[in-house]
């Protein structure tokens, strides 16, 4: 390890920002106030802020500058200085993000090793850049509470990383990467990381001309199984999730939603090892409901963690808006809360700013804002849950099965012909509605009487 410079200064980039951001309720017009979010408000059997367990990224909002594949940043961002020391401008972003997660009062954050360090010329050097920033941080948290909800590596941005990471068709580069989370690893276990993360990155393919599908799925087997390992080894205790993607940046991405990933840990009897960080955007990009992915995964014991942001109806690529919509982010909470809610995950705003709100506090805007829809969501989605009002429907609308006709059939005392011939014996079976818009009418009322 390098020497470092143990003294992390605090910044002063909001200076228009109150300390912390105050709750004031459902009337107040104060743009700075949360209106939903009360952290100590209890719902339930836990408070807002257990339920709930915020988190901010660093890479959208401390580290991206606005620029897009048309143009060049457009953000207020004075904490990305010229790298002409590289550590000590990473020592600045890290104050800058440090004093908004204070302000916000937003108990987690959660990086990639690249947006905390810089990488260096050799992996050395990017090992101990690493190191240094790890100690920084380990400084800020102590100094402001704040603590990780998770780690990952970026094992994507560098052109090395081309043809993917572990799913490269050159092992040096598997070795590679392979080499980076374990960094990354360590230094997630080192700041007391409550999970950590792969995201699948390039793990895909854009054409099968040149691909060996079979081939790279496995190399992706073998390469969880060494994080598996070495989180054993080295005694992180946090969960490791897989961030389920279906395209961007690869036509066609190996961890596609939920499903694909449960079948993929399934094949590879990894089931009890891994789970899933389902990010909103993604799961709209898959073409499922948000709620859709979150069943999957609690139905199949494997539900960790939330990036929480938002798409658009109408665009097909990951736009990371800060979520706005009680309704779909009710029903998402509904199936979280009826899983039993979070253990080691949270909600996280994997969400970034749109390249015109260029002021420093519009990071504020967008995660107040967040924060609130996601409170206010859970106050209706925990209600629902209280009252039984769609779990009773379904129950009754599944009945049949608890009797005789049900618990025979199911305990596999009628074979088919046997049902053959008792059908010659009885007359059409009755349809009973299935109230979808009753439904959702009473999901509004949920959502709207929320308080
Ligand atoms: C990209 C992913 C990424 C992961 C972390 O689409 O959402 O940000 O959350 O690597
Ligand atoms: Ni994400
Ligand atoms: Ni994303």
């Amino acid at each position: 390890m390098l020497p470092c410079d143990k003294t992390s200064a605090m910044s002063d980039f909001f200076t228009t920002v109150p300390v912390p951001i105050p709750f004031e309720g459902p009337d107040s017009d104060n743009p700075l106030a949360f209106r939903w979010y009360d952290a100590d408000r209890v719902v339930g059997d836990k408070t807002m802020a257990e339920h709930l367990r915020f988190g901010v990224c660093y890479w959208h909002s401390f580290s991206w500058d606005g620029f897009d594949v048309f143009g060049a940043g457009t953000l207020d961002r004075p904490w990305i200085t010229d790298p002409g020391d590289p550590i000590a401008a990473a020592k600045t972003k890290m104050a800058a993000a440090f004093e908004f997660f204070e302000k916000l009062g937003a108990p987690f954050w959660s990086f990639h090793d690249r947006d905390i360090a810089p990488e260096g010329a050799t992996f050395g050097e990017s090992v101990d850049n690493l190191s240094i920033m790890v100690d920084e941080a380990e400084i800020h948290m102590e100094r402001t509470g704040t603590k990780l909800l998770w780690g990952t590596a970026n094992a994507f941005s560098n052109p090395r990383y081309q043809a993917g990471a572990a799913t490269n068709p050159d092992p040096e580069i598997f070795a590679y990467a392979a080499a980076q989370v374990c960094a990354a690893l360590e230094a997630t276990n080192r700041l007391g990381g409550a999970n950590y993360v792969l995201w699948g990155g390039r793990e895909g393919y854009e054409t099968l001309l040149n691909t060996d599908m079979k081939r790279e799925k496995e190399q992706l087997a073998r390469f969880l199984t060494m994080v598996i390992e070495h989180k054993h080894k080295i005694g992180f205790e946090g969960t490791i999730l897989l961030e389920p993607k279906p395209h961007e940046p690869t036509k066609h991405q190996y961890d596609f939603d939920v499903a694909a990933c449960h079948a993929f840990l399934q094949e590879y009897d990894l089931t009890a090892e891994v789970r899933t960080n389902i990010e909103v955007n993604h799961a709209t990009l898959s073409g499922h409901d948000f709620a859709h992915e979150v069943a999957t995964a609690v139905n199949a014991g494997i539900f960790g963690s939330i990036d929480a942001n938002a798409g658009d109806d109408r665009l097909g690529w990951d736009l990371d808006r800060f979520p706005v919509s009680v309704e779909d982010m009710t029903l998402g909470i509904y199936e979280i809360l009826k899983g039993g809610g979070f253990t080691t995950g949270g909600m996280m705003f994997d969400a970034k700013l749109r390249r015109q709100s260029i002021a420093r506090d519009d990071l504020f805007h967008g995660h107040i804002g967040g924060m609130d829809t996601l409170a206010r969501s859970l106050l209706a989605a925990s209600a629902m849950l209280e009252d039984g009002a769609l779990s009773d429907r379904v129950a009754d609308r599944y009945a049949g099965w608890d009797g005789d006709l049900g618990r025979q059939v199911m305990g596999g005392e009628y074979s088919l012909r046997d049902l053959h011939d008792r059908a010659l014996e009885l007359p059409e079976p009755n349809r009973a509605s299935g109230r979808q818009e009753e439904l959702e009418n009473l999901v509004a009322r949920y959502v709207e009487r929320a308080q």
